[in-house]
């Protein structure tokens, strides 16, 4: 039997070099556990970046995938299928939009809302062709496409892969006078940005930056567009994180867990207005709509609402950050976020920083991935119950007390 460091020696030798994972080979996993192929048993913390926030294999989930795939699973949109109109009516009436276009990835997505937003800028505001922009912001994470990187602020993700697609304002995030100048321009289309940046480190926007997001859009007559690729679909303690300010984006980006991590399904929702000015021909993808994501999609956001995750995420949330923010220590410097999509920022102590602390969770049975060299994510899969958290929460301050 191959051991861990076999696995990342073949990993290492015949794949890219474009990630470097914390050394641990997980062959295993169910609910809010993983197993590493020693057989080591791990709380997941990192929930494939909110991708399995019903838990790994939920049962409900791999069963409908199981079934379909006997039957049916892929069609391409040249033909039509028996699940497609039954999954976009599932998902718009959980979402309460008039349509859904559906996609595959995170990054499909994004650039799929971008097209529309332009689309609808050209069709219903009579912008001059390839004059319309589209305002995002600093700290941005939405996806890896040369579309998409060429707004990144992050030198990683877009360094030597231009020339870059233009078009695109960048505004400080959780800045509305920023937004409201930025407005001005008469050719903005639309304005996108995510309501807790993810990437920038779980950084959460003053409340009422939502709102006031939607009232200077509305004003302005532009689009907002909400990325809920990773904060959708109950991770911070509502359906949407744009529920915690009742407001409703004129277009909303879905992804990861709107399958529960079990195949790559992404959406993107509007209302007629706008998603009917894309016309046949004028986008799509082989693999979107297809039968296995549409009946795995639905399983996995019955399952949000069966097992009441999003309520989970608000009030165990609230336990994890006080727990941590009561917790005397010097290395843990702050605590934020919203339900269970939080993040540590870590104070080097002795030399060790974040990768260190990782790997010591790691070796206490907790696995969690440091960013941007200081912060860690705490995101665990909403099916988490509060003995477990508990469990987790002993596990953290076992290994902060350890440096
Ligand atoms: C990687 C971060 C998370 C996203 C938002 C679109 C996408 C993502 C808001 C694109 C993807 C990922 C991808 C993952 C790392 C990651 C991430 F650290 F970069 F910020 F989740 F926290 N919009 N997020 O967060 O979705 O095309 O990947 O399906 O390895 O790049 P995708």
């Amino acid at each position: 039997m191959k051991t861990s460091a076999d696995h990342i020696a073949l990993e290492d030798k015949y794949g890219a070099h474009n990630y470097h994972p914390l050394p641990v080979v997980l062959s295993k996993g169910e609910g809010v556990f993983v197993w590493d192929v020693e057989g080591k048993k791990y709380y997941d913390f990192l929930s494939s970046y909110s991708a399995v926030n019903q838990g790994h294999c939920h049962p409900k989930i791999v069963n409908a995938l199981k079934q379909q795939a006997d039957v049916l699973t892929l069609t391409s949109r040249a033909f039509y299928n028996d699940t497609l109109g039954e999954y976009e009516k599932y998902i718009t009436d959980y979402f309460g939009f008039d349509k859904v276009l559906p996609m595959n990835t995170g990054a499909e997505a994004v650039e799929t809302a971008l097209k529309l937003c332009r689309k609808w800028a050209y069709q219903k505001k009579g912008l001059t062709p390839d004059s319309a922009k589209i305002i995002v912001c600093d700290g941005n994470f939405h996806g890896r496409t040369t579309t998409i990187i060429s707004f990144s602020n992050d030198p990683d993700a877009r360094k030597e892969f231009g020339p870059y697609t233009p078009g695109f304002i960048n505004i400080p995030y959780n800045d509305l006078d920023a937004l409201k100048e930025a407005l001005k321009d008469p050719n903005i289309a639309g304005f996108m940005a995510e309501p807790i940046q993810g990437e920038a480190g779980v950084f959460v926007p003053d409340e009422g930056y939502l709102k006031g997001v939607q009232s200077l859009c509305k004003e302005a007559g532009v689009l907002f567009i909400a990325d809920e690729v990773q904060t959708g679909i109950a991770r911070t303690g509502q359906l949407l994180a744009v529920d915690h300010e009742d407001v409703k984006p004129d277009v909303l980006i879905l992804g990861k867990a709107i399958s529960g991590g079990v195949f790559p399904v992404s959406a993107v929702l509007a209302d007629d207005e706008v998603m009917m000015c894309i016309k046949p021909g004028e986008h799509g993808s082989t693999f979107g709509g297809n039968p296995l994501a549409n009946k795995v999609a639905i399983a996995a956001l019955e399952v949000v609402k069966e097992e009441k995750l999003a309520e989970n995420a608000e009030r165990l949330g609230k336990i994890l950050r006080d727990e941590l923010a009561n917790f005397d220590n010097d290395m843990i410097t702050l605590v934020r976020g919203k339900g269970l999509l939080n993040a540590i920022v870590i104070k080097p102590k002795n030399g060790k920083e974040a990768w260190d602390v990782c790997l010591k969770l790691r070796d206490n049975g907790l696995l969690a991935k440091p960013t941007h060299g200081d912060i860690i994510r705490f995101a665990p899969p909403l099916v988490i119950t509060e003995e477990q958290l508990m469990d987790c929460i002993a596990i953290i301050k076992k290994t902060i007390l350890s440096f």
